[in-house]
């Protein structure tokens, strides 16, 4: 890669799309990201259902931070994770049941460096039977925790993870068959990391919880009781609440003591699509996709993630006013996360930046002809993946280990307009070639698990699997999976 400071990056910054963004409180696949043609923007008036807004955040409470897991000493693995069940004070003296994986919500942050390989001891606790799936962590087919890695209540299992790929902030969850959806509304995420190594040098911020900061996005709903009463609250369009969690906190903000900051931002929720702006207007740096490092950064002044879709960002504080303040906020202009600006004398000096040295994608590979079409279908319990329900039983697809194909993802529309399906691959990591046969916009030039996949339109993908055994390919709205909008692709 060649390096290049951040500010003669500046002088080239580029905007990203999502320019024209619909009215307040719209139907969420009003919401055309990824760099859709205004024609589309026409689709929003007919689409399903309406996404309520998320309350904002009066900064009463300090954002938590997920813990490092710690390795193991003195045992034949490295890591454990146990999900279990837990109490959790969302609100002032009232206890949620809730779910963890090691203590009450959510889970410890897993860090693994670029080429290590670990044992991870994994366990349920629970009452229910549950898997553990690393999302975007190209491993066998065997050990993905996808819904044939079920593991009863009571049982372990050791696992092997190995991080044969590039730096990235990945997460685990469970993916069990029907559940997945309550499972993680309840509790059951983490952020699995994926570090540099400590050769490489980068300058971007590395210090945990300092200046690189783990954000998990989820909107809740609660009860009478302030119970996340699932099969209460559900809709089987995807399960939307009004209470904003980050890192499973209400009401958080974040002190930033240093002048750059790295945010790793995780869109946990069921099915929430959010948009990030900062509150003054300003742009910020996008570095970072679902599968590490942009080609190159992105100056961006909102930036998009469907369920199951991160990003990594660089916010200067430096040139901030005593007297101002900022807050990350949604599209909505809803305040997601006020930042108290107390700033140490650290340098501001600027993380050096990159341009990749080869073009994203050959003139070889953005040729290549379609060789698997995917058509999206449907909503509620009546979604399809080319017209068929998951059926743990039938592969749907084979693809040989190693060999490159191209992906058609068709986001087919019903009368109603249709919506926003974010669609993941397992075991892979793959490019975006083609918006409707447009380029992708910089920022989804790196690589990715997940994309969202606009009504009506058809995207692209370079897709390679590194690992044999059976993957899923599903959309992410957890209610569709479980309602049975996933496939299975056999790589042999
Ligand atoms: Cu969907």
């Amino acid at each position: 890669m060649r390096k290049i400071t951040l500010g003669s990056f500046v002088l080239s910054f580029i905007l990203v799309g999502c320019s024209n963004m619909s009215s307040q409180n719209t139907p969420m696949n009003n919401e055309h990201m990824g760099g859709n043609t205004d024609s589309q923007q026409d689709m929003g008036g007919m689409m399903h259902g309406n996404v309520p807004l998320l309350e904002s955040s009066k900064g009463l409470k300090a954002l938590a931070i997920p813990p490092i897991l710690e390795k193991q000493q003195g045992q034949d693995y490295d890591y454990e994770v146990i999900a279990q069940k837990g109490n959790t004070e969302f609100f002032d003296g009232v206890s949620t049941d809730t779910y963890g994986y090691n203590g009450d919500l959510l889970g410890p942050t897993l860090k693994i460096e670029e080429g290590e390989s670990v044992d991870v001891k994994i366990t349920n606790n629970l009452d229910e039977p549950t898997t553990f799936h690393w999302h975007g962590l190209e491993v066998r087919g065997e050990i993905d925790g996808g819904p044939h890695g079920g593991i009863q209540p009571g049982d372990s299992q050791i696992v092997t993870l190995e991080a044969d790929q590039p730096a990235a902030t990945l997460w685990y969850h469970p993916h069990i068959d029907g559940s997945t959806a309550e499972q993680v509304f309840k509790g059951l995420s983490g952020m699995l990391l994926i570090d540099e190594k400590p050769s490489s040098a980068s300058q971007l911020p590395t210090e945990y919880g300092v200046d690189d900061i783990p954000l998990i996005f989820q909107d809740r709903l609660f009860d009478d009781n302030k119970q996340l009463n699932y099969n209460k609250l559900m809709n089987d369009d995807g399960t939307l609440g009004t209470v904003s969690i980050i890192n499973g906190t209400i009401h958080p903000k974040l002190t930033v003591t240093k002048p750059v900051m790295r945010f790793r931002l995780l869109n946990g929720a069921n099915a929430r699509n959010y948009t990030f702006r900062l509150s003054n207007g300003d742009r910020f740096t996008q570095i970072a996709s679902d599968g590490g490092l942009l080609d190159e950064p992105v100056e961006t002044k909102s930036l998009t993630l469907a369920a199951s879709e991160r990003a990594e960002i660089l916010i200067d504080f430096s040139k901030l006013t005593d007297e101002e303040s900022l807050s990350l906020i949604n599209d909505e202009g809803i305040e997601l996360l006020p930042f108290d600006v107390a700033l140490d004398d650290s340098p501001a000096s600027s993380p050096e930046m990159w341009t990749a040295d080869e073009p994203f994608l050959t003139a070889q590979e953005k040729a290549r002809p379609v060789s698997k079409d995917i058509e999206l279908f449907g909503m509620m319990d009546m979604v399809t993946i080319n017209g068929k329900k998951f059926d743990p039983n039938r592969i749907d697809l084979r693809q040989e280990q190693g060999v490159t194909e191209v992906w058609e993802v068709y986001n087919k529309p019903d009368m109603m307009g249709g919506m926003i399906h974010p669609f993941h691959i397992h075991g892979t990591q793959f490019k975006i070639i083609s918006r409707d046969g447009k380029e992708p916009e910089p920022n989804e030039q790196g690589l990715k698990d997940s994309v969202l996949v606009n009504p009506g339109e058809k995207v692209k993908l370079l897709v390679t699997f590194p690992e044999e055994g059976i993957f899923m390919f599903h959309c992410h709205i957890l209610e569709h999976e479980d309602n049975g909008m996933m496939g299975q692709i056999e790589v042999f």
